[in-house]
């Protein structure tokens, strides 16, 4: 495993960035909502729209969408709820207060290694229109920006999120940030978003803040497909992931001392109580959050320690949770490039660059879509 470490580091022209520098963050991002910046009017918003007879094209309520996730991971064994409901208005709030946090390292050293390579990256993907999942706030994405529009004058650039406030009220920074910036919002799920990035190239895709980790293997294998059929040959994704190995920082990661963890996992309670009904008791909720080396992935629980009722008003239905039971609220699966890197290139996305901080705990991978067959059925042919 060193050796092929070793080796990958070589070939793929790993970057370390040594001299890396905190930068400090006046807002953080929240890749999971999707939010974005930037100059947009109502008249720059585009709204995807469903095909014709796709599920798309029925929009259920939305209590009654978050109300069916919830009774679905309720009745699964072990119970567990879709990570994507942390981020409502508040659960959004309380996430940026994390990525603020000292004991937070992802955000920040993510920051610091895109301020150290965003020259890099723009000399060698040229000039090319900015998608980014999942935006958040914009300090990163700024980093970016700041970097194209010096390399080229201006930066196209297109944040998706589910939220058309969100992308609206972005707005007023990046436009007097970045005047000659071409912003023009996608008001969707990445899902809707995808059809729409292969007519934006040349391009790169960000996605960024290791939300790559909050997709469990299935999601992910679904998700690269994707991305991999949305580029064209030659355009590029700008990958941020997790690679830190040590237990103690990524325990400390996910149990801030300020409580702000703590919160976000009670705020998916409080959201059941407003939105679907329910009178949960969220002061009787454990945040339990331990990193589990064998799995390589921070585990996060909402522990219950006294016997509750959940209520989902719009199903007309509650489930009994038992005093001492757990229920998984998301995973953070943290990565190693020596698996990542050839993963990725079996979705046609090649680590020209990899960017690293000098303590090897977050990396960019600079992301080359090249021209390639996706895996070729085998013909067995029958020996008569
Ligand atoms: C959004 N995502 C990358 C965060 C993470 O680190 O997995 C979500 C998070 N959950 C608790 N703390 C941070």
């Amino acid at each position: 495993m060193t050796e092929k470490l070793a080796s990958l580091e070589t070939d793929s022209h790993l970057i370390e960035v040594r001299r890396a520098s905190v930068v400090p963050l006046a807002s953080v991002a929240h890749p999971a909502a999707a939010r974005g910046l930037s100059r947009i009017s109502a008249a720059h918003l585009t709204r995807p729209q469903p095909e014709p007879g796709s599920a798309g094209a029925v929009c259920p309520a939305p209590g009654l969408e978050f109300g069916l996730a919830v009774a679905r991971g309720l009745s699964d064994i072990p119970r567990r709820l879709d990570s994507r409901y942390l981020y409502d208005a508040h659960g959004s709030q309380i996430f940026e207060n994390i990525c603020r946090q000292p004991e937070y390292y992802l955000t920040r050293t993510e920051a610091a290694i895109l301020t150290a390579a965003a020259g890099d990256i723009a000399g060698r993907t040229g000039e090319v229109t900015l998608i980014e999942l999942g935006s958040g706030s914009s300090i990163k994405t700024q980093i970016l920006l700041d970097a194209y529009a010096a390399a080229y004058g201006s930066a196209g650039y297109r944040p998706v999120d589910v939220s058309a406030s969100i992308l609206k009220q972005a707005e007023k920074e990046i436009s007097a940030r970045f005047p000659t910036a071409k912003v023009e919002a996608i008001n969707g799920t990445y899902d809707e978003a995808f059809p729409l990035i292969a007519s934006l190239s040349p391009a790169m895709l960000l996605f960024l803040g290791s939300t790559a980790g909050n997709l469990d293997s299935i999601e992910a294998a679904h998700f690269w497909g994707k991305v991999s059929r949305s580029l064209q040959t030659g355009d590029y994704c700008l990958l941020g992931i997790d690679i830190n190995e040590d237990p103690k920082s990524l325990h400390d990661a996910y149990n801030d001392v300020a409580g702000h963890s703590a919160a976000f996992t009670r705020n998916l309670f409080a959201r059941m109580n407003r939105e679907l009904g329910s009178s949960i008791d969220t002061g009787s909720i454990d945040h339990l959050a331990r990193y589990v080396p064998r799995w390589r992935r921070v585990e996060i629980f909402a522990g219950f320690n006294r016997s509750q009722q959940i209520d989902i008003a719009p199903l007309d239905s509650s489930f009994r949770i038992g005093s001492g039971e757990i229920i998984l609220t998301e995973v953070s699966r943290k990565f190693r490039l020596s698996q990542m890197v050839p993963y990725l290139c079996t979705f046609g996305l090649n680590a020209e660059r990899i960017y690293t901080d000098r303590g090897r705990r977050f990396a960019v991978l600079l992301l080359k879509k090249i021209s390639f067959e996706p895996h070729q059925k085998t013909r067995i042919s029958k020996r008569s």
